[in-house]
């Protein structure tokens, strides 16, 4: 731990906590906002772990000043948010009209942050696609449609918000978008070919046809700003994919192999066409033509339209070759080492345990066969049980303090020592909210939101990460704020 209280962040470090949309605003029938796919979906029986739908989450379309306190007190340089499609177009198309309520909102939001003196980064795409697009033509299915209807999107948004946002992601985690919401179908618009779960789709094409469309959407989106906006606006675009460390199980060759496989799957799936011009080519054998291919005029938009590596991980998997799970490469992911111990503390999701030798690990790797420099864009931890707490421990977060702690030390290392290029990080998430299928029960904010009372109470990794930050980047660059309003 020596290293950690002499060694900083160059001085122009970016850190700060992220939201979603249909995670946090509630309020989804106010101010002319459509539907999304998650307003629906969200309420039918079985699709979230408590029942309960997306309608008030943490009412923040209301309480979004309440917000930004926290932010201030908490001392970040920056928030990342993403922005309701459905709030800004309501029925989403190229030809429908644009919502000046949902306009105005984001714009107050971005005024707000920026006399602050927060840097907004703002997300296109957080999984709440306009309910009318998929009534239409099926969404992501429809790669003509698509792609022409997100750009259009997008270039409102670069017009109305570029003038004052200069840190653009297209698209949060495609492989999100496109295994869970049409392949395994625990997202919306919830397709799959388990009939249990779904009366529609199919799961051994659907997944790679919606991801090849993201990626399409993503790039033209890029192409436009960079040709449209860049250069009097002076931003920067790129895209946001989730991806957890792979480790092989043991030292057999057929498990290092699965762990480079499960990577492919994950990340190459995107990252390899975007930074480095095709899909990975373990994918192309195990999808044969199911995975749909590229035009050249495609793929000339299609590589390099990510400026930067915008990178989602919260965890490190052992991967052992088998299994027919092609969404993770035919690889089977345990947290329990051969010799029958665990990689580490147990979140309250089943798919997460903390182990933060894979986060340097992983910010290597990608540093490595993408050579773009890195944006943590989420990265957080659920501790097991905190929804059945009483308030005054779930505020004592030990667990995921520890969590933080071995992050943000991995961190500086990766910087310092290993020399790869990181310069931004942000906490996942600035509050409790709704956590997808999991409804309101597995919580990750840094803030505790009581949801009966709405009110929100920092929990001590809030306070770690604020002192961590606040003494990791040299002070002259620190924002005000920062120096003035730490809550510790
Ligand atoms: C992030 O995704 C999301 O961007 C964010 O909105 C969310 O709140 C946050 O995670 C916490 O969950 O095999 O079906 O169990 C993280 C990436 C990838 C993590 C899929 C969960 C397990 C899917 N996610 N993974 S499943």
């Amino acid at each position: 731990m020596s290293a950690t209280t002499t060694t900083k962040l160059p001085k122009d470090f970016i850190w700060g906590f992220a939201t979603a949309s249909f995670q946090i605003e509630g309020a989804t029938d106010v101010d002319g906002r459509g539907k999304s796919i998650w307003d629906d979906f969200s309420k039918i029986p079985g699709k979230t772990l408590d029942g309960r739908d997306g309608d008030v989450a943490t009412d923040s379309y209301n309480r979004w000043r309440e917000d930004l306190d926290l932010l201030t007190q908490y001392g970040v340089k920056s928030y990342r948010f993403s922005l309701s499609w459905s709030r800004i177009i309501p029925l989403g198309g190229r030809n429908d009209p644009v919502n000046e309520a949902g306009i105005k909102f984001y714009s107050d939001l971005i005024d707000a942050l920026l006399e602050r003196g927060i840097t907004p980064f703002v997300t296109l795409y957080h999984w709440d696609l306009p309910q009318a697009l998929h009534d239409r033509y099926l969404g992501w299915l429809n790669k003509e449609e698509i792609v022409q209807d997100y750009v259009r999107y997008a270039r409102v948004c670069f017009e109305r918000f570029g003038d004052r946002v200069k840190h653009w992601l297209t698209m949060n985690e495609p492989w999100c978008i496109s295994i869970l919401g049409y392949g395994r179908g625990v997202f919306a618009p919830g397709r799959s070919s388990d009939r249990l779960r779904s009366t529609e789709g199919d799961s051994s094409r659907e997944p790679w046809i919606a991801g090849h469309s993201v990626i399409l959407a993503h790039a033209y989106a890029a192409k436009a700003y960079r040709e449209e906006f860049k250069e009097k606006q002076g931003g920067q675009i790129g895209i946001t994919l989730n991806g957890d460390w792979a480790m092989p199980y043991d030292d057999s060759p057929a498990n290092i192999e699965a762990a480079q496989h499960a990577l492919d799957v994950a990340i190459g799936w995107f990252a390899d066409p975007i930074y480095l011009g095709s899909y990975p080519a373990f994918m192309k054998q195990m999808l044969g033509d199911r995975l749909p291919e590229f035009t050249p005029e495609e793929l000339a938009v299609v590589k390099g339209s990510s400026e930067f590596y915008g990178m989602n991980t919260y965890t490190t998997n052992l991967c052992k070759a088998g299994g027919d799970d092609e969404f993770q490469g035919h690889v089977e992911y345990t947290f329990t080492r051969p010799d029958g111990t665990q990689l580490g503390e147990q979140a309250h999701c089943a798919w997460l345990q903390d182990y933060a030798p894979g986060f340097r690990d992983l910010l290597n790797y990608l540093y490595k066969r993408y050579r773009k420099p890195i944006y943590v864009t989420e990265n957080g931890f659920a501790v097991k049980d905190e929804n059945t707490m009483p308030l005054e421990q779930a505020l004592k977060d030990d667990a995921r303090v520890h969590y933080y702690a071995g992050v943000t030390d991995a961190l500086l290392n990766a910087v310092n020592e290993d020399g790869v290029d990181v310069r931004a990080y942000f906490g996942w998430s600035l509050l409790d909210n709704f956590e997808w299928a999991d409804g309101y029960v597995t919580r990750f904010g840094v803030t505790y939101v009581d949801y009966d009372t709405q009110k929100r109470y920092p929990k001590d990794s809030g306070k770690f990460l604020s002192k961590w930050f606040k003494e990791h980047i040299p002070e002259s660059e620190t924002p005000k704020a920062a120096t003035t309003n730490v809550i510790v």
